[in-house]
């Protein structure tokens, strides 16, 4: 049993009031952890922790700080395995996907974030008699509110840009994944990272979450979580005029043309449905395709949704492990009713009742992934996000129509688009009311590219100069040249 604690000011430390939480193994339903359940006054310690290393950290040339998040990447990346074996442990995601995404990502945006901002140049605009430069500063203290589903990939994702950029952070992780965010807390502290620079503080949302949305000395809030969490933000710190970035829900189609390569299509839908258990923010969760080869795509897509391989996550050829909870199961299960009281199909999957399944050992959140047809687009389940082990399939004639129904969704995070014609493609895309498009391929990322949606998915982009624009602020510098005839 791990005793987790708050990371403030150099320092670890229980809540100010002792209280604490439960942090459980989701595929096993043990407890693993006891972590502090902190309230506002844990934010003010981190807070003002931050503020007095604020001046000296932020003081620090760019290229000090990109030498810090080098030395980060490299002491994370030692603690590769580590992280990863918590991760899984803490999520219930295999192991093997823990390796290769989480860990791994949580490295590559230290060591990416510190040559990005190296690369950088100045910002200048010449006049005739004047010549302007654009001067970054800090934003100074910044709170960094993350999910469960990608817990030390999306939280490495902006401390690495909010460092570089000389701010301060106070991070708070979701509760039900806490773990890595710890070793981060620990490996900062080992290699001697600044007393205050960076804090932790663990909790409810609605308590320290909020917390953080409401001190006054946090200068800016970056979120990434649901919808209606995010509307809860947005609500909290806009009147305060901080700095706000969300990114939020998302219910992607994958759109799959007649002209496809079916093998191609399939085994990319297969993945974008169904990696870390459709608990990804960018999942295809809506699969769109040519009624001319629907009954193929549908065949050979089902067949390849039965070979996935869920069972122990601890087991290196596990595909599928839980999902994160026991309310999230229960969750996923009332979609899979739901798809079947709107006349929906069952093609594969179901309910634990439905199947009989009920993990490897019998106890877990455990649930195989879910096919549904002959639901409309417009039904609760093809437009809900469900963010689980569940996917609908719905048939188009043509472009136009694929298109319409691939915008008729609250959300715009991503999409996915098969076919061999990439004129074809990018004619789609272009029309796609998303913040990302992917053609023949799925969560293929460059991190300088712009990442975040549009309409309920969020505000503001992440990744390269975006990162590095939110968390700094600017200053138009204009100086005028000297008279030439003085
Ligand atoms: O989100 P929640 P979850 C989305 C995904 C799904 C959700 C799942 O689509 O909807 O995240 O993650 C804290 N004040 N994305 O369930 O509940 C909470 O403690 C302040 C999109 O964790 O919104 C947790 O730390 N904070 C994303 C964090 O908010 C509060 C990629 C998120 O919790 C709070 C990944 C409050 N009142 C997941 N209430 C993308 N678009 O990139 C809760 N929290």
């Amino acid at each position: 049993m791990l005793d987790i604690k708050n990371y403030i000011g150099g320092e670890f430390r229980p809540s100010t009031d002792g209280a604490t939480l439960e942090d459980f193994n989701p595929a096993t339903a043990e407890c693993i952890a006891n972590i502090p359940r902190s309230k506002a006054s844990d934010v003010d310690l981190a807070v003002v922790a931050a503020h007095s290393a604020q001046a000296e950290w932020g003081a620090r040339t760019l290229a000090e700080r990109a030498d810090w998040l080098v030395r980060i990447a490299d002491a994370l990346e030692a603690k590769h395995e580590h992280i990863a074996q918590t991760e899984s442990m803490d999520t219930g995601k295999p192991i093997s996907l823990a390796r290769r995404v989480d860990a791994s990502r949580s490295v590559r945006n230290f060591r990416f974030f510190a040559e990005f901002g190296r690369e950088q140049s100045d910002v200048t605009f010449e006049m005739d008699d004047a010549m302007n430069y654009v001067h970054r500063s800090p934003v100074g203290t910044v709170g960094l509110i993350t999910p469960w589903n990608l817990p030390l990939y999306l939280l490495t994702w902006k401390v690495a840009p909010a460092l570089l950029m000389g701010n301060t952070v106070v991070a708070k992780p979701s509760e039900i994944t806490p773990l890595t965010a710890n070793i981060l807390a620990e490996t900062l502290d080992e290699i001697g990272l600044p007393a205050g620079v960076f804090n932790v503080v663990h909790g409810l949302g609605p308590e320290v979450g909020q917390a953080i949305l409401e001190a006054p000395g946090i200068k800016g809030i970056s979120f990434t979580g649901g919808t209606s969490t995010g509307r809860i933000v947005a609500k909290t710190a806009a009147p305060m005029f901080k700095k706000l970035s969300l990114e939020l829900g998302g219910k992607n189609a994958t759109i799959i043309l007649k002209d496809a390569d079916l093998e191609a299509a399939v085994n990319g839908a297969v993945r974008a449905a169904f990696t870390n258990s459709g608990q990804v923010c960018l999942c295809g969760s809506r699969i769109l395709v040519d009624a001319s080869i629907a009954e193929e795509f549908t065949q050979l897509f089902v067949a390849e949704v039965e070979r996935i391989n869920i069972g122990n996550p601890a087991d290196a050829d596990t595909v599928m492990g839980s999902v994160i909870s026991p309310e999230h199961l229960e969750k996923v299960e009332s979609y899979i009713k739901l798809g079947i009281d709107e006349g929906g199909i069952v093609l594969t999957g179901g309910t634990r009742e439905m199947t009989g399944y009920h993990g490897p050992d019998g106890v877990g959140a455990f649930l195989r992934p879910t096919v549904f047809s002959g639901l409309d687009y417009t039904s609760r389940c093809a437009t809900e996000e469900i963010f689980g082990p569940m996917v609908t399939l719905h048939t188009f004639d043509n472009e136009d129509e694929a298109i319409h129904m691939a915008n008729h969704s609250e959300y715009g995070l991503a999409g996915s688009i098969w076919t061999t014609d990439l004129e074809r493609g990018r004619k789609v895309a272009a029309r796609m009311e998303t913040g990302i498009v992917w053609v023949n391929t799925w969560l293929h990322r460059d991190l300088r590219t712009p990442f975040g949606g549009v309409k309920n998915s969020g505000v503001g982009r992440e990744g390269g100069t975006w990162s590095m624009e939110f968390f700094s602020e600017m200053t138009n510098v204009c100086i005028k040249h000297p008279n030439p005839t003085s």
